[in-house]
């Protein structure tokens, strides 16, 4: 056998799936970058030569650790919590925690990888991680998330730290958890540092932070539609999620000229033709982070909408689409069924919703597609910018911060067109956020030699 030397992508995806048996969605990140990363080191050596793509899909580590905690009624609970540090070649490693049910160590092997190429997108120091657990907080009293958080971070402690690894929220991990983690961070260590972002703002969080990723997906669809001289004034648009993300990207497109006519929730989603005004919005905010009421509620209260049961929203005619709600919830068919409605542009706000097969849909109808590394990297951005001031002592005014986000997901958008741009006048942004995020943190990892 040689090693060392050219693999082919069949050969290379072969080898994944062999050292990864049964993680299918870490497979399907994988393959979604190997592809373009194959034809851009055709003519690279030394990338195949130092094994630099096989290297960062194999996270530095995988550390598992069991989560005990009491619930309300005194029964004793076990979880298992993870945290994925994949890869800390351009800065320690970041990105967020997952509190869902459907959490294995695929699916945080999979965001890791991805978060490693965003996070070089950003420009920031950042390299790449993803924690969580399989801990389910619906229905969860206060209490009894406060003491699952206190137990996750009682072991997590361990390995995190502002200049290790720097956590954040995602799916089920929001202000209220943060918080928790913080608190027993700060009582395990007596240390008060940025070890997480997305904090309160009394106690070192960042301005922005909390609107970041929504806004960002939305500044990435205007900047697409922009090299088409083309806005979001009048557009349609489609978003599936009802949390952080999705709130703040149907917040964006409604300040943009827009009409969101879609959220929704896993149970299923609502119809709006009126469209979402910021009062709308913002009683979806209250139901969400305050009730933790459910999507359907939203028919009760304002008339004209309809409740689609068990349904995702890809069947309502839209100019726009922003999935903002959790991985592969757009399909092939779903992606055939958006173009055929006159959808022109897609911009990811979650991470990998879009399955491989909705991808090539996209692409081979060469409608403008944004993956989630580049379009949703705002939230890690701000996250960054969080971490800045933490270091600095100071806090940033939000005008000065918006200004910041408005640049970063510019250059975002820069990036993926410099190496995304096809001959045919095509920009493939998939291709132009995998060259980029690659090339920053392959070049790095040259430079440590084998480590
Ligand atoms: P939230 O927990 O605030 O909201 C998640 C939303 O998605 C909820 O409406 C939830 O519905 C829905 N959802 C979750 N799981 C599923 C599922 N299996 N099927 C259908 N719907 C589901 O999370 P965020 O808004 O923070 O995250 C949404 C996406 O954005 C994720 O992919 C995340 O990784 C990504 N992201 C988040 C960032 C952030 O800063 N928060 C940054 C970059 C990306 P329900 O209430 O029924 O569970
Ligand atoms: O997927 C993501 O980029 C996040 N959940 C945010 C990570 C972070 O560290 O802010």
């Amino acid at each position: 056998m040689v090693l060392n030397d050219h693999v082919d992508l069949p050969t290379f995806m072969q080898g994944v799936s062999k050292r990864n048996p049964g993680q299918t969605e870490f497979i399907q990140a994988v393959q979604e970058v190997a592809v373009d990363i194959f034809d851009f080191m055709e003519d690279k050596e030394r990338y195949h030569k130092e094994q630099i793509l096989r290297r960062i899909a194999e996270p530095d580590r995988v550390i598992s650790f069991r989560v005990c905690w009491e619930d309300d009624n005194g029964n004793v609970r076990v979880q298992r919590g993870w945290r994925v540090q994949n890869n800390n070649a351009i800065g320690p490693y970041k990105g967020g925690i997952r509190f869902h049910p459907s959490v294995t160590e695929s699916v945080l092997k999979f965001l890791a990888f991805e978060q490693t190429f965003k996070n070089a997108l950003t420009g920031l120091p950042m390299g790449g991680a993803k924690g969580g657990s399989n801990f389910n907080p619906k229905g969860k009293s206060d209490h009894e998330v406060m003491r699952f958080c206190q137990s996750f971070m009682t072991e997590l402690y361990r390995h995190v730290g502002a200049d290790v690894d720097v956590p954040a929220g995602d799916i089920g991990v929001g202000a209220r958890e943060i918080g928790y983690m913080f608190g027993q961070y700060k009582r395990i260590t007596n240390q008060f540092t940025g070890v997480l972002t997305g904090k309160g703002l009394e106690y070192g969080g960042s301005l922005i932070r909390t609107e970041a990723t929504g806004y960002g997906a939305v500044y990435f669809l205007a900047n697409m539609l922009k090299t088409k001289n083309d806005d979001l004034v009048g557009k349609v648009a489609v978003i599936s999620g009802s949390g952080n993300v999705a709130t703040h990207a149907a917040e964006k497109v409604a300040m943009l000229g827009g009409k969101v006519v879609t959220m929704s929730d896993s149970a299923g989603f609502i119809h709006d033709p009126d469209g979402m005004t910021q009062e709308k919005i913002d009683w979806i905010k209250q139901l969400k982070n305050v009730r933790r009421g459910r999507i359907s509620e939203y028919v009760n209260e304002f008339k004209g909408a309809t409740y689609h049961e068990g349904m995702r929203p890809w069947g309502v005619p839209c100019d726009v689409a922003l999935p903002c709600a959790t991985q592969n919830e757009l399909l092939g068919d779903d992606a055939r069924e958006l173009i055929k409605n006159g959808c022109i542009a897609v911009s990811e706000g979650a991470n990998m919703p879009t399955n491989l097969e909705g991808v090539h849909v996209f692409k081979d109808a060469k409608i403008l597609f944004a993956p989630g590394k580049a379009a949703n990297a705002g939230g890690v951005a701000v996250s960054g910018l969080e971490m800045s001031q933490n270091s600095g002592r100071i806090s940033w005014k939000a005008d000065q911060l918006q200004q910041l986000l408005v640049d970063i997901m510019d250059g975002i958008h820069g990036s993926c067109v410099e190496y995304g741009q096809t001959k045919g006048g095509y920009c493939d942004y998939v291709r132009g956020a995998n060259i980029a995020g690659f090339k920053k943190v392959a070049d790095a990892m040259l430079a440590f030699g084998v480590v």
